[in-house]
């Protein structure tokens, strides 16, 4: 008999560091650039180093692991990288709360988070970290910047940002708080300021295209949403000539979707920034305080559909293009300069908004769709307003158009008006270019030089990186580097002369939007991916991350991946092939509120909890008075509700194996997962069980692997069956479903069987050892520190071990149990093969003693269901 290298309970912490340590020192998890043979890249987006993990980052790495342990035990070469998302605002933050430089904040929150990262033992190839506030990364980024602005896919213009007078700084949306700054406390101003933008607009069409492409591993939702960010129109430009030539010269262009309305135009809008509008105010002092109270309004569309509708006639006019009847124009407060040609051909009988307003300042409202046809013996013409919006009409009050439908009165206006100039199709869309320039400190440098004579001039190749100091400690007044002449200063590329480089850096999610290319070759020096990186790793095979970055990042991404195919960085269209969005992580709240109506909230560590016997809280106190606080229910985890539960006081508490267990366990990947001390607790006796079962075989010693298929019992024959059933769910649910928690109860059922195995000979033991080392390896993804000690006891390496095959003759069922029932009552049962015949089975049933006893006389009918029952009617 020999002793097992391991204690005989489960203790997490004497292992787990062993185990990471093991890997490290081999490097377990390394991969090459190129690799031969079958490979994947499971991607999980990465975290921003705030401080410390929370249970969202425990939940979205541990499902990346999942994926990547299963496909390596499936023989796979899998890249799991991780890296940092380093610029951004906190640091800055930071640094004026603490005097301390973003760069020494950032890297210290990195090496704490790395060290968790690692504790929660992912099987990630450290050796390809990155993180983007280097300047090996950021590099990159600029040649890419420098390359598009020359080809014109980047331009500057004037735009609106939130200006702080008193800190002399440019607040983000997220620092101006009830119309005030966030420090300063100031009353923010609008100012207009020249900003690099990305002409995704340019690619909209393309972005919207390949969503099909990807519709089969995609969610549908994301690719809906997706569509509706990008929202494209077809419609219809239409100019109205003017009718004032001597104030203003130019016809006014609109863009309709329902150019079959036209004739029912009775104004014409304007957004409050269009130039007719800026053009009428020059003479006129009341439009002008006008115009200015529209700009110090909210710039978010969603506010400006719902604000109140607000305006002001011009005084100046234009032609219709069919009547040449002159059309007022309107300032109007839910016309968005943004949009289409920033005007709107108002029809009141058949929009609700210009129908709206329109009633508000008494402007006439002229019907011309009629939902039933105006020769409808039906038609009611005071009725219109039911048909706002309808498409089904005909046209009425519409001159020779009477009686077109949708189609037809488009096609009609289209010709008559595109030969004169007034007309033609359009497409339009939603989506608008991308400003990136930010008037921070803590990001990528824009490579630009400013020049009084050349105006802006793209740093040469040659010279980038343009590297950002890293010594700087912002105070919150304005963009530190400007007052830097050390970084500022510098000579015209152009003609020589003294010039000023940008002092503006780039939005952060340019860095995120090609992360997951450079992670390919993240130590590249010679571009931002080595060729036969690009083409060995990318696209991602599997992405996740939360559903919040849907749209933007991931439209981004996608912008990013034409853009650097464009250059020829790398191929194909797309840069994630699947997609899975993680379901939030939720967890109870308690709080007290006072008189007053605030509310004050408690952690769930501090709160002493009693449930009643279905586990339901009945009752909660604070540890600090013991007295009761309010159950608010469970809420995603935040800040804001204090209900965070530290993923490192799991670790501690329990390891990593038992958290990802839970986690894995709790919920599908996809959906909300409740956080619950007793489903922490429950995955860890789970594992305690397995570990002692292991144990358990182990002590008895030495014996053979080898299974004699031809003579097992019956219990065995049930026991390997349960093995290889395990085997087949274990492997569909996590690759085909991704049904993880439903794979985690498999593998309990698994252990239950084996618990309950006796081993009565070397046989049974074998099969023993079968199921036993099958649950180990099967739970390898999930619980990887439990799996790779217990394995090695069976002699094996986990980082060697491959997926079980599934042995279909373990499947088949030899023997089957019958339920024999007298007049429908069950009163007894039967373990028979499965091929028996059918007299036999009857024979058998009729012979059981159990049953004899209800035979009182002849059986009058015998009711036989294959492999089910027997009933015998008496
Ligand atoms: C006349 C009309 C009549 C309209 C009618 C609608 C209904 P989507 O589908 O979102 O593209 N529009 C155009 N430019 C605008 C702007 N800058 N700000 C606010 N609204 C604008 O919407 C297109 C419709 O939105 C256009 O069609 C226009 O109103 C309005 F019975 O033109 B419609
Ligand atoms: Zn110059």
């Amino acid at each position: 008999m020999t002793t097992p290298h391991i204690d005989p309970e489960y203790q997490a912490s004497a292992i787990e560091p062993t185990v990471q340590k093991d890997w490290d020192d081999r490097k377990s998890f390394k991969v090459a650039d190129t690799v031969e043979g079958k490979h994947r890249y499971i991607l999980s987006m990465f975290p921003y180093p705030s401080g410390k993990l929370h249970m969202g980052h425990v939940r979205n790495y541990t499902i990346g692991d999942v994926i990547s342990r299963f496909y390596r035990l499936k023989g796979e070469s899998v890249l799991q990288p991780m890296g940092w998302d380093a610029f951004g605002l906190p640091a800055e933050n930071a640094a004026i709360a603490h005097k301390v430089a973003p760069a020494k904040w950032t890297f210290e929150n990195i090496a704490y988070m790395r060290d968790q990262l690692k504790k929660l033992g992912l099987s990630v190839d450290w050796d390809r970290e990155l993180a983007t506030c280097t300047p090996e990364y950021y590099h990159w980024e600029q040649w890419l910047f420098v390359q598009l602005y020359k080809k014109g896919l980047i331009y500057r213009k004037l735009s609106t940002v939130n200006w702080d007078p008193v800190d002399q700084t440019v607040l983000a949306n997220e620092q101006v708080e009830n119309g005030r700054g966030w420090r300063s406390g100031a009353l923010v101003e609008k100012r207009d300021i020249p900003m690099y933008y990305f002409r995704i607009t340019d690619y909209a069409q393309e972005l919207l295209d390949d969503l099909d492409t990807l519709k089969d591993g995609w969610p549908q939702q994301v690719l809906t949403m997706q569509r509706n960010w990008i929202g494209r129109s077809q419609g219809m430009e239409i100019t109205f000539p003017s009718a004032n030539p001597e104030v203003y010269a130019d016809g006014l262009t609109v863009f309709t979707t329902r150019a079959d309305t036209l004739m029912g135009v009775t104004y014409v809008a304007v957004a409050a920034e269009h130039p007719m509008a800026l053009k009428a105010a020059e003479t006129n002092p009341e439009l002008k305080a006008f115009i200015e109270e529209c700009r110090m309004g909210s710039v978010a569309e969603a506010d400006l559909a719902t604000a109140e509708k607000k305006g002001m006639a011009t005084g100046l006019s234009v032609k219709h293009p069919v009547t040449g009847q002159e059309v007022p124009v309107w300032i109007a407060n839910y016309v968005l300069m943004s949009y289409g040609s920033g005007a709107v051909m108002a029809v009141p009988a058949h929009d609700e908004r210009d129908f709206e307003f329109a009633n508000k300042y008494h402007l006439p409202i002229k019907q011309v769709i009629d939902a039933k046809g105006a020769d409808d013996a039906d038609y009611d013409a005071s009725q219109w307003q039911e048909w706002y919006g309808s498409k089904a009409g005909k046209l009425v009050n519409s001159a020779e158009f009477d009686g077109l439908d949708l189609q037809g009165a488009y096609d009609a206006f289209l010709a008559k008006l595109e030969p004169q100039s007034l007309a033609n199709s359009k497409v339009q869309f939603r989506l608008r270019d991308w400003g990136v320039s930010r008037q921070r400190y803590w990001g990528c440098p824009i490579p630009m030089i400013n020049c009084e004579k050349c105006g802006q001039v793209p740093v040469p190749e040659d010279q980038l990186p343009v590297i950002l100091p890293t010594d700087v400690v912002p105070d919150g007044s304005g963009n530190p580097l400007n007052k830097m002449p050390e970084f500022y200063q510098t000579t015209c590329p152009c003609c020589g002369g003294e010039a000023r480089r940008e002092t503006d850096t780039l939005d952060t999610f340019v860095e995120s939007s090609w992360y997951y290319a450079r992670y390919a070759s993240p130590d590249f020096t010679g571009g931002m991916v080595r060729p036969e990186a690009a083409q060995n790793w990318l696209p991602v095979d599997q992405y996740i991350g939360g559903v919040e970055h849907a749209i933007l990042h991931l439209l981004y991404a996608r912008f990013f991946h034409k853009l650097m195919r464009d250059e020829g960085v790398v191929q194909g269209n797309e840069p994630f092939s699947n997609l899975l969005t993680q379901g939030m992580v939720l967890a109870d709240t308690f709080y007290r509120e006072e008189t007053s109506g605030k509310k004050t909230w408690f952690n769930p560590a501090d709160i002493d909890l009693e449930r009643d016997e279905k586990g339901r809280i009945i009752s909660a106190k604070y540890q600090g008075d013991g007295q009761e606080v309010v159950i608010g229910g469970q809420e995603k985890m935040s800040k804001s509700k204090n209900n965070g539960i530290d993923p490192q006081a799991i670790i501690d508490q329990y390891g990593a194996d038992t958290a990802r267990v839970f986690m894995m366990f709790a919920a599908p990947p996809d959906q909300s997962l409740e956080w619950s001390d007793a489903g922490v607790e429950g995955s860890n006796r789970f594992l305690k069980r397995v570990w002692r079962l292991a144990f358990a075989y182990l002590e008895k010693g030495n014996q053979t692997a080898q299974i004699d298929k031809a003579s097992l019992s019956k219990e065995a024959q049930d026991l390997r069956r349960k093995t290889h059933e395990t085997i087949q769910k274990v492997g569909d649910d996590i690759e085909r479903r991704h049904a993880f928690n439903t794979a985690i109860a498999a593998l309990m059922e698994l252990l239950n069987a084996t618990s309950k195995f006796e081993a009565k000979s070397d046989n049974d033991a074998a099969v023993e050892r079968e199921a036993i080392v099958t649950l180990l390896t099967l739970l390898a993804p999930f619980a990887p520190h439990v799996s790779q000690t217990l394995l090695a006891e069976f002699g094996q390496d986990l980082t060697q071990v491959l997926f079980p095959e599934v042995d279909e003759s373990a499947l088949t069922r030899n023997t089957q149990t019958i339920v024999v029932q007298v007049n429908g009552k069950l009163r007894g049962k039967l373990e028979v093969a499965v091929d028996i015949a059918k007299d036999q089975l009857l024979a058998q049933a009729k012979a059981l003693p159990e049953v004899q006893q209800f035979l009182t006389g002849p059986t009058k009918k015998e009711i036989v269901v294959p492999n089910k029952l027997v009933n015998l009617v008496v």
